[in-house]
């Protein structure tokens, strides 16, 4: 696969319980490089960028007051295949399905119908890698 660079947050539920450390660590032991990593607190005119193509759905407005919560570690992580090889270390989206040795299987709490509360984000293709690099790091 070719090398390419993701977008990976930390999301506030992850920064609060002091996990960056945590998936920075799984991040590099895969032998992915860390490009840019800064803690931020996101704003709604971000978020609205970000999660577009999430706009209107039921979880939209819970996802983005979530996210405006707290900071959020946000990562630009480069390898060969890191879009895909960072979304398998992830796990699935609802941390009570992720599989054990996920960062949300292994870390990840399901309160309720919470599932926004996933820890970390990862950009799910070079397109939108692109994007989201672009909206939270202008200067990269
Ligand atoms: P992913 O983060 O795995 O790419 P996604 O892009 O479909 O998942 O959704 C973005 C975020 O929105 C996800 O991390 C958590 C939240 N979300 C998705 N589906 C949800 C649902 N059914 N209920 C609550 N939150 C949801
Ligand atoms: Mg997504």
């Amino acid at each position: 696969p070719a090398v390419e660079r993701t977008l990976v947050l930390v999301k506030p539920d992850g920064v609060r319980r002091g996990l960056s450390g945590e998936v920075l660590r799984r991040i590099e032991a895969k032998g992915y490089t860390l490009v840019a990593v800064e803690l931020k607190q996101a704003t709604t005119e971000l978020l609205a960028a970000h999660y577009a193509e999430h706009e209107g759905k039921p979880f939209y407005q819970p996802l983005v007051d979530f996210m405006l919560s707290g900071p959020t570690l946000a990562v630009v992580a480069e390898g060969q295949g890191v879009i895909p090889g960072f979304r398998s270390l992830a796990g699935a989206t609802n941390p009570t399905e992720a599989a054990p040795g996920t960062i949300r299987g292994d870390l990840g709490r399901d309160w309720g119908l919470k599932v926004q509360q996933n820890l970390v984000h990862g950009s799910d293709s070079t397109e939108s890698a692109a994007r989201e690099i672009g909206l939270w790091f202008p200067g990269l």
